[in-house]
């Protein structure tokens, strides 16, 4: 169930039927690249079902159709039979699987392995990201445009982006691996210590949502949720604008802990 956050929208957890029932569907998709990755889960679902009803259907035609045969006792085969079915299995594979490789080739490059970020794109917003045992701490440029400056905006399981717009996180860990996730952006990249990892999305409308982290990293891995919200464009640059005048004051250069940003990575 959506565990409503005071003095904001309720949190969408999961596809609801409308009396509120959790059903086996994915959650709804709140970005603009998922449909493409559902479309993928799809098709995939599919040819496996397919596949699935050719095997076991050839199954139980050959238990039926030789239902009252006498046993017989295997002779190993001959060279030739066993010639004839390795290579009837190896043709299978290279056919079917050969066939499902190339034809998958373009939907890898354009939808799993997206990971060319709209670098060039002047409204693309990044964020860096450290992920802790149990909470997500998320860091802003600010107005300087830099990194690990005096008017970085830093949040606590509070992530807020424009929609309609490319955001681009970097990520890492400060103790053991946790994985960002996004669950309605079809999202999903881990944060290891030491490393920093990257992945963008671009949220399709304005609205509130979970961040989880999917390795168990703990025993609060649980609790370990943030919300994203979706804001307009002038409501996120208001509130980048606002948070950054009071980071600015709140500003403490001996704060060592505070001061895990890094410059930004360029691919
Ligand atoms: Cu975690």
């Amino acid at each position: 169930m959506s565990t409503p956050v005071e003095g904001s929208t309720p949190v969408s957890t999961g596809a609801q039927t409308p009396s509120g029932l959790k059903t086996l569907a994915l959650p709804e998709n709140a970005s603009t690249h998922g449909p493409r990755i559902d479309a993928l889960l799809g098709w995939s679902h599919r040819i496996e079902a397919g596949l699935a009803a050719i095997a076991l259907g050839w199954m139980l035609i050959a238990v039926w159709r030789f239902r009252g045969a006498k046993r017989a006792a295997s002779d190993g085969g001959t060279k030739r039979s066993i010639a004839f079915v390795l290579g009837l299995a190896l043709s299978t594979f290279l056919i079917v699987d050969g066939t499902l490789l190339v034809g998958s080739e373009g939907y890898l490059r354009d939808v799993l392995w997206n990971l060319q970020v709209p670098a060039e794109d002047p409204r693309t917003v990044r964020i860096e990201i450290n992920a802790h045992q149990w909470s997500w701490e998320a860091r802003y440029a600010g107005e300087d445009g830099r990194f690990n400056t005096p008017d970085d905006v830093v949040t606590w399981n509070d992530l807020r982006v424009p929609a309609g717009v490319p955001v681009w996180v970097q990520l890492v860990s400060t103790d053991v691996v946790h994985g960002f996730s996004l669950p309605h952006f079809r999202v999903k990249v881990d944060a290891i210590p030491g490393r920093v990892n990257q992945t963008w999305f671009q949220a399709a409308r304005e609205g509130t949502w979970e961040v989880a982290c999917y390795q168990h990293c703990g025993t609060s891995h649980y609790r370990m949720r943030g919300e994203l919200r979706a804001l307009s464009s002038e409501a996120y640059a208001a509130w980048l604008r606002e948070a950054g005048r009071q980071a600015l004051q709140a500003y403490d250069a001996d704060d060592v802990a505070a001061h895990w940003g890094w410059d930004w990575r360029t691919p």
